[in-house]
């Protein structure tokens, strides 16, 4: 059986990000990494796909060439976690043994939580930027869209970037005003949400956005079910506390984007790494599992509070660069996560609000006002961060703006 000092499960932004750190420390060959994908997306590109401002080869590398030159591909699946015996059980039954982990899963899409999404999917009208098979086809259908309800929805579980189905529908909107058939469109904002955004500076900015482009917002609706075959998507009602009162709606789309609901990935889920939603179960502020000491986490599949956002990535790596390195040497971890995520929204085919912020609330980078739709906001979106991504994070040289921020804070009490 394999063995390696420090194992990570998952190759997405957070699995390379911290394999690239520790590959580096750590003597050649002592990092494993499992990932089963040959395709590595660039997911916060997808919404820029949607809107035909970028194209999905653009935002696709090969997995072979982003594994870190010190480290060992494992091209497979984890089916199930033994921690007690510090080992993970692959799909085709090998075991790989570990010293440290760090689980790197991710969130997994749930397109089939929805009656009838997944055959929707492959019929005219349906699209959802979430993923890389059906983002194309967001652009043709915003591009072939003759008139009718344009329909974006917002799932009732957590989500990664829950700004991407709101910034999908902006840049519809767009399009559909440069093709000059805005006027033949209803469009519809249907959130499972009590807002459009949890953070009290943007929420005012976004809902400026959603009036002057005269959306159709609508809260509390989750969508349950679509019926291709008669364009009408069902939507239940939901109570303050988002649970379903048994009351539906059935609205007839021409477009229907669908924004996924989600779950933790299922050997996570069924694991003693979870907590009872199914996510990883971790201490808020040092990342470490709550039950295994010598595994932590990062990105997407944690319990932690903050938005799901590859920025948070970049200042969970930040944070496990030091927390286990000190628990390899046998000592506490000590470095605390500050719950920094960023959403940049894109509410139009150049224009950008650049949403940073943690539970408390803005976090912002620059000395600007951040919840202003701008020019140059979008120009950080669509070509800086890519290089950020590609160049930094993923390389684990990138590790969060905080730096940056505090250099700003003194500009601006000045
Ligand atoms: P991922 O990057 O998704 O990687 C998880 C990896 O784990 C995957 O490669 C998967 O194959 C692998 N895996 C899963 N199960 C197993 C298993 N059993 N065994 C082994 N490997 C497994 N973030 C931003 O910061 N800004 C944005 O503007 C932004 N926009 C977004 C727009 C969209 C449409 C989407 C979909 C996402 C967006 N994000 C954005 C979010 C960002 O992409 C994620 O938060 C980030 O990729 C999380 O990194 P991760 O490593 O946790 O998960
Ligand atoms: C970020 O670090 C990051 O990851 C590389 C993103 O994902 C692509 C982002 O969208 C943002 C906004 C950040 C934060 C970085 C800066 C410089 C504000």
């Amino acid at each position: 059986a394999k063995h390696f000092k420090l194992l990570v499960v998952g190759g997405g932004a957070g699995g390379l990000g911290a394999a690239s750190k520790f590959a580096r420390k750590l003597p050649r060959g002592s990092v494993g990494i499992i990932e089963p994908r040959e395709d590595h997306y660039y997911q916060p590109g997808f919404t820029l796909v949607g809107g035909g401002l970028m194209t999905l080869d653009a935002n696709r590398r090969r997995q072979e060439d982003l594994i870190p030159k010190n480290a060992t591909w494992i091209r497979d699946k984890v089916e199930a976690f033994e921690p007690v015996k510090n080992l993970v059980k692959l799909r085709d039954g090998e075991e790989i043994s570990y010293d440290y982990m760090v689980i790197a899963m991710g969130i997994q899409l749930r397109f089939d939580m929805i009656k009838g999404a997944k055959e929707a999917l492959k019929t005219p009208g349906v699209c959802s930027n979430y993923s890389p098979f059906y983002v194309e086809k967001h652009y043709k259908e915003a591009t072939n869209f003759k008139g009718g309800n344009a329909v974006f929805t917002f799932p009732n579980t957590p989500i990664k970037c829950a700004g991407a189905p709101q910034k999908a529908c902006y840049i519809t909107d767009s399009i559909l005003r440069q093709r000059g058939v805005r006027d033949k469109a209803h469009m519809i904002y249907a959130t499972s949400l009590k807002r459009l955004f949890g953070i009290e500076s943007y929420l005012k900015s976004l809902e400026k956005v959603a009036k002057e482009k005269n959306i159709d917002v609508r809260t509390r609706r989750n969508l349950i079910e679509v019926d291709s075959e008669n364009k009408m998507a069902t939507f239940e009602f939901l109570d303050d506390d988002a649970k379903p009162t048994g009351k539906t709606e059935r609205v007839e789309y021409s477009l229907l984007h669908i924004g996924p609901p989600c779950s933790a990935p299922e050997a996570l889920r069924k694991s003693s790494f979870a907590d009872k939603t199914g996510f990883m179960d971790v201490d808020v502020a040092s990342l470490q599992s709550k039950k295994f000491q010598n595994v932590f986490g990062v990105g997407d599949c944690m319990n932690t509070p903050n938005a799901k956002t590859a920025a948070a990535v970049s200042s969970h790596l930040k944070t496990i660069e030091q927390n286990l390195t000190q628990v390899m040497q046998g000592e506490q971890p000590c470095m605390e996560y500050d719950g920094y995520a960023s959403c940049p929204l894109v509410v139009s085919t150049n224009r950008v609000v650049l949403a940073e912020f943690n539970s408390k609330g803005a976090m912002e980078t620059t000395p600007f006002d951040q919840s202003k739709p701008t020019y140059w906001a979008y120009l950080m979106k669509r070509y800086f961060m890519p290089a950020l991504y590609w160049n930094g994070l993923i390389k684990g040289y990138w590790n969060g703006p905080a730096t940056i921020r505090n250099c700003s804070r003194l500009v601006k009490s000045k």
